[in-house]
């Protein structure tokens, strides 16, 4: 599996950065976001080092879509009944930060920002 050795979140993958944990599979990991915009908000990441949605394609269909398909289990199982939202920042114009593919997964009783 590929890691950039400079990448934060390779780091949050590999245990070498502590993280809250949600979830974690073969391909995935789900984490807390440290600076939260909301009452819950978590991380979907891949553990393999994808930057930007710019470097996926349809050989990343199944992944892409575990990465949404899990996301109402998760809110629900983090007691988010009434909505959440899905955000993935991409490159500069789409404000991505941190330069590895991660979907936020948002929610919990209004109001919060929109981020
Ligand atoms: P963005 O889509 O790249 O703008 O979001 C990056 C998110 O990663 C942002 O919400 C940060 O709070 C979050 N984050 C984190 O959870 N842990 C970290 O060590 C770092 C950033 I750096």
């Amino acid at each position: 599996m590929s890691a950039d050795p400079n990448c934060i979140f390779c780091k949050i993958v590999a245990g070498q950065i502590p993280s809250r944990k949600v979830h974690e599979d073969d391909e995935l990991l789900v984490f807390h976001d440290i600076a939260p915009w909301a009452p819950v908000h978590v991380l979907i990441i891949p553990k393999q080092h994808i930057a930007t949605m710019y470097d996926t394609d349809e050989r990343h269909t199944a992944m892409l879509g575990r990465m949404t398909a899990m996301a109402p289990k998760l809110m629900r199982d983090l007691g988010v009944t009434n909505g959440f939202r899905i955000v993935v920042n991409t490159g500069r114009d789409g404000m991505q930060e941190v330069p590895h593919v991660h979907m936020h997964v948002m929610g919990g009783p209004r109001p919060w920002t929109k981020g």
